[in-house]
């Protein structure tokens, strides 16, 4: 049976060792939770590091821990103190972290750091590729392994691999300034289905990919190497039935069985009627915008000196990284800032600030939740927010403000919530005013619209879907329209030339017979393409037609000593034993006016060029900043629309292309002329670029068609490669 084999940072266990005994406990988190039908339901491997380094794990232990891992369905990956340190702390949490938060100024760069985090990203993938079986698919998770799509893949090109980015994915303006943004994107560009919590995410990455890796990208489809690869947003939910229900229970104790916390916070909110409760729950991460909230929060209270002694912000705050500068550096800020304004505002029986640092039991952070009038989440950038969802799934009797920044990835789905700017302290006070005085009606109404979205989009169905994405991004033929040749395919084909009495294949060239990655040279043939291709016309009912956009020169050089029928220059000439025609009287003086135009366009778009042939023009903008080249494509298809009504000319647009030429030059024009000389009862086509999709479309519905690569296409079969042409070829022969 096929299986899903997860991969994150850490495992879902917390293991810890007790002198000889190890003790493994399974963490309830979200991410666990809805990994849960993929891992434990199915028969699914997590792969990941279990929290002991090697060091801290000696010789007779490994085994041990080897085995209580396993026994939870999961796989250690092994990492030393010296990875923690610089493959964790070091690239993931001082580079990667703060530059995908916005946060340059917190960014370092270290070799020693990155050469750790290719080590240790080594390490997962062969772990992860120990792991692989027929059938099976990988998913990998976050910034910490960005790398491993693409280690994968170099070792199994047939598994599915999906990646998704727990964190936002920055502009192309911040990417840039990294030093390792190529590798970086390569690396992710393993996967087969990469999601993002956003659109704005997905946008940025694909901006980058397009500028940075310049692959081609449509709509969110990214082809490289012979692969689609699909781009989407998947807005992670949480286990809604679980902090709904965990809100009932807590609504059903009786005064005795209410925790210590829950106790105090009663307290509080009995003191009087106008009572209120704002909570803060975050990691303590610079990202999440801590000191701002702090400093908003004084600022209300100052501007509205009413709430004094009514008002009381719970904020908790979980350890985190506290190995890293600016963690400790957050913390100490933020103890202060709490001191000061406590030490301004308090009185004998009111702390404006009540303040935990400190991770909690589950039951309390509901207390926190369901006891809490408004929530404050004021992050500077954060990919999701978890805290927000959760929150609206407490508020079972539809209560409640939710008071969200709209630098969160949360923000975009949840519109009913008051969205603030963190940065503008004026906003964040007038909004906290509205969320306590907002009545009752109106908070019901809101709560109501989030609830039903994030109970509808719970954690499992952000898996659920994701999986289904992987599942179905394997199907290749639905986006370029064409199906796979199978042996079946090119044995059934091969018949109908057994039986036909006349075959024709056509063959394209440069990208078709021989690979060319530097296009401006054509290639000579080599001497097993001259073999094959001898083979095939050695067939008595076979004729081969080479068809090439180049110049016939060229093609008379290699196939002089040849039969075969040729066609060049994009289907302008045509050689048939041996004898070379024209097969369009072709008028260039149009020329003259085209080219002024053309130059426009080359001056105005740095890194384009005109190329002057013989019967076309083309404009290239391949080195062009693509989104630029894009827009210049819609203006010339204008003009050019214009310039050319009423002659037969057309405008052709082709990957970071765009030609013009007269509407009778083309391959399948001329291929028409060649089925005309004799009756063909059987066709094969084979080509990969868009010129010779004329000639998939033009032929007859009966023609064998096949497109080299993935690419949108009017062929009826696909290949990826120049050598699955040449070994049907030679089974053709
Ligand atoms: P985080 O930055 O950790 O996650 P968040 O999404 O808010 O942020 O999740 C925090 C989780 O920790 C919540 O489920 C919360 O209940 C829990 N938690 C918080 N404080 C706690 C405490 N004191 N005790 C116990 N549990 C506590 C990263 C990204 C986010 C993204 C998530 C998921 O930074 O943007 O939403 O991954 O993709």
């Amino acid at each position: 049976m096929s299986k899903t084999i997860i991969v994150s940072n850490r495992l879902p266990l917390q293991v810890k060792t007790d002198g000889k005994d190890i003790k493994v406990t399974p963490s309830v988190g979200g991410l666990a939770t809805g990994m849960k039908s993929v891992h434990r339901d199915s028969n699914g491997v997590w792969v990941g590091w279990s929290g002991l380094t090697d060091e801290e794990i000696d010789d007779g232990m490994q085994a041990k821990v080897d085995q209580a891992v396993q026994k939870e369905q999961c796989v250690a990956v092994n990492l030393n103190e010296d990875d923690i340190q610089n493959y964790y702390y070091g690239f993931s949490n001082r580079t990667l972290w703060p530059l995908f938060h916005y946060f340059l100024e917190y960014t370092e760069f270290e070799k020693e750091s990155w050469e750790s985090y290719k080590r240790v990203n080594e390490k997962f993938a062969k772990v992860v590729v120990d792991q692989i079986e027929e059938g099976d698919r990988v998913w990998v998770h976050d910034y910490q392994l960005l790398l491993l799509p693409q280690l994968i893949k170099d070792e199994k090109p047939d598994v599915p691999v999906g990646f998704f980015l727990h964190i936002p994915f920055p502009s192309y303006e911040i990417f840039r300034t990294f030093p390792k943004r190529k590798e970086i994107l390569e690396g992710m560009l393993g996967s087969d289905l990469l999601g993002f919590h956003t659109y704005d995410y997905e946008r940025h990455f694909l901006s980058s990919v397009k500028r940075i890796a310049n692959k081609e990208v449509r709509f969110n489809k990214i082809t490289h190497d012979n692969r689609i690869i699909k781009v989407d947003s998947f807005p992670m939910g949480i286990d809604y039935k679980k902090f709904e229900d965990a809100a009932k229970k807590n609504q059903d104790q009786s005064k005795k069985q209410r925790s210590e916390v829950q106790r105090r916070l009663d307290e509080h909110l009995n003191e009087s009627d106008s009572a209120k409760m704002v909570l803060s729950i975050d990691r303590l991460d610079y990202t999440k915008g801590i000191p701002n909230r702090i400093r908003a929060f004084e600022y209300f209270l100052n501007k509205y000196p009413e709430y004094q002694e009514k008002i009381r912000l719970i904020m908790l705050a979980v350890p985190s990284r506290s190995e890293v500068p600016q963690y400790q550096k957050l913390k100490k800020e933020t103890d202060e800032l709490v001191g000061r304004i406590n030490g301004q505002f308090s009185t004998v029986s009111w702390t404006p600030i009540w303040y935990f640092f400190r991770t909690m039991p589950f039951e309390n952070l509901i207390d926190l939740y369901t006891s809490s009038d408004v929530a404050l989440i004021t992050p500077v950038r954060d990919g999701m927010n978890l805290v927000a969802k959760e929150y609206v799934a407490t508020r079972t009797e539809q209560d409640g403000v939710l008071v969200l920044s709209e630098m969160t990835g949360a923000s975009k789905e949840l519109g009913e919530a008051l969205q603030i700017n963190p940065f503008n302290f004026e906003e964040i006070a007038d909004t906290l005013k509205r969320a306590l005085e907002m009545p009752k009606a109106e908070q019901k109404r809101r709560m109501l619209s989030l609830q039903k979205r994030i109970s509808r989009y719970s954690v499992e169905k952000w898996a659920e879907e994701f999986m289904n994405a992987l599942e179905s991004s394997q199907n290749v033929s639905q986006y370029i329209q064409a199906e796979r040749l199978t042996q079946k395919h090119q044995r059934n084909i091969l018949k109908t030339v057994e039986d036909s009495e006349n075959t024709i294949i056509f063959l394209g060239y440069n990208g078709t017979l021989v690979d060319y990655t530097d296009k401006t040279e054509d290639k000579t043939p080599d001497k097993a393409l001259y073999d094959t291709l001898a083979k095939v016309s050695q067939r008595p009912n076979v004729e081969l037609c080479i068809t090439s956009c180049s110049e016939n020169e060229n093609l008379q050089k290699w196939f002089a000593d040849t039969d075969y029928r040729l066609i060049s220059d994009h289907g302008a000439f045509y050689r048939k034993h041996n004898i070379w025609t024209e097969l369009e009287a072709l008028k260039t003086d149009w020329m003259e006016d085209v080219i002024p135009v053309l130059e426009t366009f080359v001056d105005r778009t740095p890194g384009s060029y005109l190329d002057i042939n013989r019967f076309s023009l083309a404009w290239h903008y391949g080195d062009a900043d693509i989104e630029m080249g894009e827009k210049r494509v819609i203006e010339i298809n204008t003009v050019l629309t214009s310039l050319t009504s009423n002659t037969d000319l057309s405008v052709f647009h082709g990957k970071e292309v765009v030609e013009i030429k007269s509407t009778k030059v083309s391959k399948g024009y001329a291929a028409l002329q060649v089925l005309k000389e004799k009756d063909f009862d059987n066709i094969i086509v084979i080509g990969d670029d868009w010129t010779d999709e004329y000639m998939f479309e033009d032929l007859p519905d009966h023609a064998h068609s096949i497109k080299v690569g993935i690419r949108k296409t009017n062929a009826k079969y696909f290949v990826k490669r120049v050598e699955e042409v040449r070994a049907f070829l030679n089974l053709l022969g």
